[in-house]
């Protein structure tokens, strides 16, 4: 496969690269596209060095597969002339995850929606992507009426500046600001822009995209999200109620039982997920499952992943891998 990384000297492209390498996608020409200023720069990958090329000449050499870590306006304007010379585009921006005529894939959930006619495909946003990995398997047996969920996001969903913004903070270095306020020793919440509902657009993902990817408008849900100073992966504290009355042990086995997640969840031993450990992992981990004692129906579970990995570049291969392996390019 030519597979061309957009985005390549982003957080979410080196990682791309490293999740490429480590599930050894079949890649016999690697095409690092990068913005204007970064052409010519060498990436290595497999052994071997690559220089950045800037986007029209990565889509004059009409790679196979284009992965997009770019931003929404860099997709919108590039993905279509992508798609236009037959690649086929998977974007990590929330460019395409609304639009009717795009699909929005978690694999373990809804990649046999994918037909070779889908040219740009759409990754979820990573706390949309632990969410619904856990509340798929429920959803089928115990049907969600209402879905409530605070998130604490670390601050590699915002990226490069903002780890440094924490790292400087720590060390008590001033320098720029990726957040209106410090974040080191603080919690905002306020990630990504306010709209005239009083939500964030990042609450607003919580609310909108798992209707989509679950394919049922019937579930309602609500969503708080918070920044923290994490570097490890995204956390979410999720709330259930369900159609039907549930046993808390068989949730627990719906769960373990589940393709990509880990259930951590033995209070006699502290046993929780935790940010810091999920760092570097690709699995989606769950604990803290208990019943919501102040409504029937209704359950309490928290979330954790790695929102560069599974939340992004993980995800994003895995639809890649099965493109490759339905033969959908
Ligand atoms: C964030 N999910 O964490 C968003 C974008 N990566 O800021």
């Amino acid at each position: 496969m030519r597979v061309a990384v957009v985005g390549v000297t982003g957080m979410v492209g080196s990682v791309m690269l490293k999740v490429l390498k480590e599930r050894n996608f079949k890649i016999t020409e690697l095409i690092p596209v990068a913005s204007e200023r970064s052409v010519g720069k060498q990436v290595e990958y497999d052994g071997k060095e690559y220089s950045v090329v800037g986007l029209q000449t990565a889509v004059e050499m009409a790679p196979d597969i284009a992965i997009f870590s770019a931003g929404g306006d860099t997709s919108l304007e590039w993905a279509p002339k992508f798609a236009e010379v037959g690649t086929t585009v998977i974007d990590n921006s929330s460019a395409w995850r609304m639009d009717p005529t795009k699909k929005l894939i978690v694999p373990e959930i809804n990649a046999s929606e994918l037909t070779k006619e889908d040219k740009i495909i759409a990754n979820p946003n990573c706390s949309t992507i632990q969410l619904v990995m856990a509340l798929n398997p429920l959803h089928k047996k115990y049907q969600m009426k209402r879905v409530v969920i605070s998130t604490y996001q670390s601050v590699s969903g915002t990226g490069v500046k903002a780890v440094q913004q924490m790292e400087n903070e720590m060390q008590g270095i001033s320098g720029d600001m990726a957040y209106h306020y410090p974040i080191h020793r603080n919690a905002i919440p306020h990630c990504d822009v306010f709209l005239e509902n009083g939500y964030t657009k990042e609450e607003m993902k919580l609310v909108r995209e798992p209707q989509k990817i679950l394919n049922d408008k019937t579930v309602a849900y609500t969503a708080t999200a918070v920044r923290i100073p994490t570097a490890g992966g995204h956390s979410e504290a999720v709330n259930v109620e369900f159609e039907k009355e549930f046993d808390v042990s068989d949730i627990r086995r719906i769960l373990s039982e589940t393709d990509g997640v880990t259930v951590q969840d033995n209070l006699d031993t502290n046993t929780y997920p935790m940010p810091m450990y999920a760092h570097d992992k690709d699995d989606v981990f769950v604990g803290r499952i208990r019943r919501d004692l102040s409504q029937p129906n209704s359950l309490n579970m928290w979330i954790v992943a790695d929102n560069l990995r599974k939340g992004a570049a993980t995800n994003a291969v895995q639809i890649a891998e099965y493109l490759v392996a339905n033969k959908l390019v």
